[in-house]
């Protein structure tokens, strides 16, 4: 009785139906506690232009799970915004000559209009720009509370210059020596430059890692690493004919008595006075001044041990041997007290040194199991038994480090000690397009902050911009001069802008109140919203934006401002989609592939469907042009199955359960019920959205062999129930083509507001039972009869 069926037209009936929910509000939200709420956020996006469908993958997937979540009664608050502060549109002002706030704005236009049309049930209500005054306005208000709670401060540091972006960059941001966004070399520059204290959460934000059961392993390792937590031992060295004395901090002291030299960083306080008066002074602050570009990173990781003799010694503390000090390129200033003990027998960076300038290695620990397998001319770094070590001789390395300890300390030469190798998160940018600095200078009060009622500091529009050293700030008269709020006379305004990973490190807040002019947030919204359930983004925000939101978490936790003590309960890093080629999608490869060109294609239901069933949402996959044409048949053959007994499909009266089943039909509904099962499992605790898609594809099989097998069959309400659970389970994956056949069968809601479907648990019983059948005591053959019917006989052999 199929009747004529239109063909399936993706590209109207998505746009018909985005129109429809945008004029309906139907994905706004309110906070309402009588409802239980979920907080599904992706990653605040850079308003960089244009979308490719890697992107969509991202988005699509947090859809999924706010759409289900959403059907499971849940208040879903998925918000949007974006990171439009930042260096690509400044830079294209360098480039194109174009004006940074109309580039960022061309680019939300167009990146809004793609997401909207990946139909993502945004609330759209909440939108935040963070180049907006009514957002960075609160970012001002932050750095503030920042200021007064002690966590920000001005300070002449040595810092990471990215000579082609033209600014300085924050450690997290030249990791291996290079710029994280344009990969040239970093050097190293002394400028005066704001920090916030983030070495003072370091040790919170440690410990609190370890409960964060919700977060991959992999991302917890980088960030524990990146903090970089080192217990051990400070010991002094005094020096041979003078009064001072050099600290080295040691994670081994039970390898003291190998020290054979003193390494000092470049830097080092005392270099300037071992060396005055010295033959040596002139080779010493050349080799300074030679590496002093260097940064810190770059340093750690020198394969040349390089270094000059100071022409002084150091005394050891047990032995009393005169060890000749070094300055050296491989010891950092701001690691430790930037002094370390050379002990090369025990070091690989020590002994290749030592190797290089003829220091010798006197060995001090010998392997406890013998004979010492593979050691191959290099250090022995491990742990073992003291050799040549005075009354120590004997120890295991664990008891000699705790030994010498107690005995070092008793005699005032030691300390234990704790270091980092987190540092303070280095804020000021000599940019123009970021949220500037609330402070101003004035002759007579030094820096004075900006009062509350004052903000925000607007950013002046119209600034010309070179690409040359200095923030473009400084050049705009109107900005600059300004008077001081403590005496009134005249002051300078502060010229830089700050890093725009602040303005990321807490955008999941404004959501919560995004238009308001009298504070960030309301308190009352954030106590039933936050902490963020599920935060999905890419690996590469592992470091970065998550330590510095989890930082500025603390601190307004600690004014009591946000419930807990972390903002993301659980954490997704969602895989890429490469190129055709399985390459990364990049411009310079070509291989990119847009939202649209697909969007006009194929319809965004068939991109949805590809992205989610393609791999495991963890997993890296390849663009396949087969794959997604693959996903428009299967929608089709929904749209065909539906359509061609939508009369039929119309919602049922009656409880399922009381009728009675044929054993085809319960057949069909263990099929239906246990898929209903698997799905709301994966989906609520995994985020297994291919096999969601595999299954939901094998049940269209089921669906359409059932429908097929006979005249009558879908007059069968155990088929009518499945066709519409299948609609159903379909509709977070493919929203538009589900709402559509949900209103062509006369449903009168919305198929997004319809309850998710609850499994029958008597449909999962297969109700299977064995019957043995027996002739004459001898086994004959068995019969499985599965509810109602028989199902299957089998005969043994006679
Ligand atoms: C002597 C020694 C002997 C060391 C040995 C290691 C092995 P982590 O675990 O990373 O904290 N060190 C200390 N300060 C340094 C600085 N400013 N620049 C470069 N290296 C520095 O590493 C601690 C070890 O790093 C310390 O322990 C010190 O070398 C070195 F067989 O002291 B050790």
């Amino acid at each position: 009785m199929a009747g004529k069926v239109p063909p399936y037209d993706p590209v109207s009936i998505e746009a018909k139906w985005q129109r429809i929910w945008q004029e309906r509000r139907q994905n706004e939200v309110t906070a309402s506690p009588a409802k239980p709420k979920f907080y599904l956020l992706e990653m605040l996006p850079y308003a960089s232009g244009d979308l490719h469908v890697g992107h969509a993958r991202n988005y699509t997937l947090g859809d999924v799970v706010a759409r289900f979540t959403r059907m499971r009664g849940f208040n879903v608050l998925h918000p949007i915004g974006w990171d439009a502060f930042g260096l690509p549109a400044e830079n294209a002002a360098i480039e194109r000559n174009v004006n940074p706030h109309a580039w960022t704005e061309a680019n939300i236009d167009n990146m809004r209009r793609q997401i909207q049309r990946l139909g993502v049930a945004y609330d759209w209500s909440r939108e935040i720009d963070s180049s907006s005054p009514v957002y960075y306005r609160w970012t001002q208000w932050l750095f503030l509370l920042l200021h007064r709670k002690g966590l920000a401060y001005k300070e002449a540091a040595p810092v990471n210059w990215c000579p082609s972006c033209q600014t300085v960059l924050a450690n997290e941001q030249a990791e291996g020596g290079v710029c994280w966004r344009c990969e040239s070399k970093v050097q190293r520059r002394f400028l005066a430059q704001w920090f916030l204290k983030i070495t003072q959460y370091a040790d919170r934000l440690l410990q609190d890692l370890d409960a964060l059961d919700g977060w991959p392993e992999r991302v917890k390792t980088m960030q524990r690493n990146w903090i970089g937590r080192s217990t051990g031992i400070t010991l002094s060295f005094g020096v041979a004919g003078a009064s001072d004395r050099i600290a080295v901090f040691t994670t081994r002291l039970d390898t003291v008595y190998g020290a054979t030299f003193i390494a000092l960083a470049p830097e080092h306080a005392l270099v300037e006075k071992l060396v005055a008066g010295k033959p040596q002074a002139g080779d010493v602050r050349r080799f300074g001044a030679q590496i002093s570009d260097k940064t810190e990173l770059e340093r750690m990781q020198l394969v040349d041990k390089q270094g000059v003799f100071t022409g002084a010694y150091a005394c050891h503390p047990l032995s009393g041997e005169r060890l000749p000090i070094w300055v050296t390129n491989y010891v950092v200033a701001a690691y430790g007290s930037g002094a370390v003990m050379g002990v090369p027998a025990h070091d690989e960076r020590d002994l290749a040194f030592a190797r290089r300038h003829g220091i010798r290695v006197t060995s001090v620990v010998r392997p406890s199991a013998e004979p010492a397998a593979g050691q191959g001319g290099g250090a022995f770094v491990d742990d073992g038994i003291l050799t040549d070590s005075g009354e120590y001789d004997g120890l295991t390395s664990e008891q000699a480090r705790r030994v010498i300890a107690e005995d070092l300390i008793e005699r005032g030469m030691a300390q234990e000690s704790v270091n980092y190798k987190l540092r303070d998160w280095l804020l000021s940018r000599q940019r123009y397009w970021g949220a500037p600095i609330p402070f101003v200078n004035c002759a007579q009060d030094g820096l004075v902050p900006v009062p509350e009622e004052q903000l925000p500091v607007m950013l002046p529009a119209d600034v010309p911009i070179t690409g040359k050293a200095g923030s473009p700030l400084e050049h705009v008269q109107a900005f600059v001069n300004t008077t001081c709020p403590r005496c009134g006379g005249p002051a300078r305004r502060e010229t830089e802008t700050m890093d725009t990973f602040i303005d990321s490190s807490w955008y999941f807040l404004r959501y919560l109140s995004p238009q308001d002019r009298e504070v960030p947030w309301r308190k009352e919204a954030a106590s039933y919203w936050v902490p963020v359930d599920q935060y999905i983004g890419g690996i590469e925000h592992a470091i970065l934006h998550l330590i510095y939101a989890r930082f500025i978490y603390k601190v307004l936790s600690d004014e009591g401002l946000v419930p807990g003590q972390e903002p993301f309960i659980r954490l997704f890093n969602q895989g890429m989609v490469l190129g055709e080629n399985h390459e990364k999608m990049s411009k310079s490869r070509g291989n990119v592939l847009g939202i649209d060109e697909v969007a006009d294609a194929y319809g965004v239901d068939a991109l949805r469907i590809f992205e989610m069933f393609a791999a495991p949402p963890e997993f890296d996959f390849p663009w396949s042009t087969a794959g997604i044409s693959g996903a428009t048949r299967t929608l089709s053959r929904i749209w065909r199955l539906v359509l061609s007994h939508s009369a039929r499909l119309r919602p049922a009266a009656g409880p399922r359960s009381e009728l009675h089943w044929t054993a085809q039909e319960n057949e069909l509904r263990y099929s239906v019920h246990s898929k209903v099962k698997q799905i709301g499992g994966e989906l609520s605790e995994r985020m297994h959205v291919n096999t969601c898609v595999a299954a939901i594809m094998s049940l269209l099989n089921e669906l359409e062999g059932f429908a097929a097998s006979s005249a009558q069959a879908v007059k069968s309400a155990a088929w009518q129930e499945g066709v519409r659970t299948l609609l159903l389970l379909l509709a977070p994956f493919a929203p538009h083509i589900t709402e559509e056949l949900w209103s062509r069968i006369g449903d009168s809601g919305s198929i997004h507001e319809a309850p998710w479907p609850d499994y029958d648990e008597s449909a999962l019983r297969r109700n299977a039972v064995t019957i043995v059948v027996q002739v004459d005591g001898r086994r004959r053959g068995t019969i499985d009869v599965r509810g109602s019917g028989l199902k299957r006989c089998s005969n043994s052999a006679p």
